[in-house]
């Protein structure tokens, strides 16, 4: 049998947020023993190296209005979605390691059009459902998923020369605690499906995932799992650059991870803003690639 290929690629981006570090999360996460753990899974792991990215100076942080560094994130975005575009179409899952969750617009546009109807899975405290105008930082990294529905500047819709990448009812938000007014509208209006912490409590991880498959599972050929930390607890995944309270428990996501594994319907992933500066000792490093062994099919007997 042809074993099953995983390619990795590393992302150092930091400048869609503002605290610096973020961009050592790819060495973290290697250092914590992704490629060993998956080749124990049996898996082929092609590490790929990190994208290179841009070092604009401190003055060009305000490119457009309310979008910091925005050159330099779609710059790094078109790159990221070329060298994504290249592993799907070598028959091999991409893996990608964060950065800050700006990257996500890359790797979308480098998966989306491999697909009929993407699906994506958006595991994280945040919606990342700004645009320029809703934003309260200006960070590029609370925009991703508006921009992959073709909401944003043109410069971020258009990397890989199509938008949207993914269409509104194939999107399932999972640990939801930190909306902003700009985005529950937009939640609204899309009609996007919303698994908040509220709905975690309430109905158990089980539940929520399993609805969350189904949900996903008819109506797509494909589906992105973006899973960002903070959507974890702060006490289990304190490298973060944006911690909420109240959040989902390792437990939980190994859980998550595992129903996922069992569904069969994840395509692609990516693990995104682990910062080493913030951690304590490569924790949350060490959670991710723990999920990873989860989601790629780790059992204990
Ligand atoms: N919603 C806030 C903003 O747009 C905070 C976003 C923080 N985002 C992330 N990604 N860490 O989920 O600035
Ligand atoms: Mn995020
Ligand atoms: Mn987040
Ligand atoms: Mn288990």
């Amino acid at each position: 049998m042809v074993k099953k290929q995983i390619s990795i690629i590393g992302v150092p981006m930091d400048l869609g947020q503002s605290r610096r570090g973020v961009d050592m999360g790819p060495s973290a996460i290697r250092y914590a023993g992704v490629v060993e753990r998956l080749e124990k899974l049996n898996y082929e792991i092609h590490d790929m190296g990190d994208i290179e990215i841009g070092r604009p100076s401190k003055d060009e942080e305000v490119n457009d209005g309310n979008l910091k560094y925005l050159r330099a994130v779609s710059e790094a975005s078109d790159k990221l979605a070329l060298e994504v575009n290249r592993v799907i179409e070598s028959k091999s899952f991409p893996l990608i390691f964060g950065g800050d969750h700006s990257i996500a617009i890359g790797t979308l546009a480098g998966i989306s059009k491999h697909y009929k109807n993407l699906g994506v899975i958006w595991y994280d405290a945040h919606g990342d459902l700004n645009t320029s105008e809703t934003s309260p930082s200006g960070n590029i990294h609370g925009m991703p998923l508006a921009v992959s529905l073709g909401i944003g500047h043109p410069a971020l819709i258009n990397i890989a020369g199509y938008s949207p990448k993914v269409r509104p009812e194939n999107i399932v938000i999972i640990g939801a605690r930190s909306l902003d007014e700009g985005e529950r509208v937009l939640i609204r209006e899309k009609g996007i499906k919303v698994y908040t912490m509220h709905e975690i409590d309430r109905l158990g991880m089980t539940k929520v995932m399993e609805e969350a498959v189904s949900y996903l599972k008819s109506k797509t050929d494909g589906v992105h799992l973006s899973l960002d930390l903070d959507g974890i607890d702060p006490s289990d995944a304190p490298g973060v650059g944006t911690p909420v309270l109240g959040g989902i428990s390792y437990r939980e996501s190994h859980l998550a991870m595992e129903i996922l594994e069992e569904s069969n319907i994840i395509t692609s992933a990516e693990f995104v803003e682990v910062n080493p500066i913030l951690d304590e000792r490569n924790k949350t490093a060490t959670v991710a690639v723990a999920l990873m062994g989860s989601l790629f099919g780790e059992k204990l007997l």
